[in-house]
């Protein structure tokens, strides 16, 4: 496992540098957005979390959560952006995937 660590002058270097951020976003988003409909369901942002192991690790220590405790908290934070309630939010706003 490797764990890379960005200082704040890079991220905001990399935020700053407008066509490099606009970019990496689309990409990221084309590539998230596998059923090409325009936006994130929470199937596809569910897989990508799993991937990252957001919740199931702590610096790169396995955490224990149970199967339905990590279920929860991915749901919780996904429903941070579907304003709408619809299981179908993190739209294309200006990014066409
Ligand atoms: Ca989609």
């Amino acid at each position: 496992m490797s764990v890379e660590v960005l200082d704040g002058n890079t991220i905001v270097n990399f935020v700053g540098d407008e066509e490099a951020f606009t970019v990496s976003v689309h990409e990221l988003f084309v590539n998230l957005n596998s059923d090409h409909d325009g936006q994130l369901s929470y199937s596809e942002m569910l897989k990508e979390l799993q991937n990252l192991r957001v919740f199931e690790t702590h610096f790169g220590i396995d955490q224990s959560m149970s199967p339905s405790e990590l279920a929860s908290e991915y749901e919780s934070l996904f429903t941070k952006f579907d304003h709408d309630s619809n299981d179908r939010e993190c739209g294309s706003r200006g990014v066409q995937g």
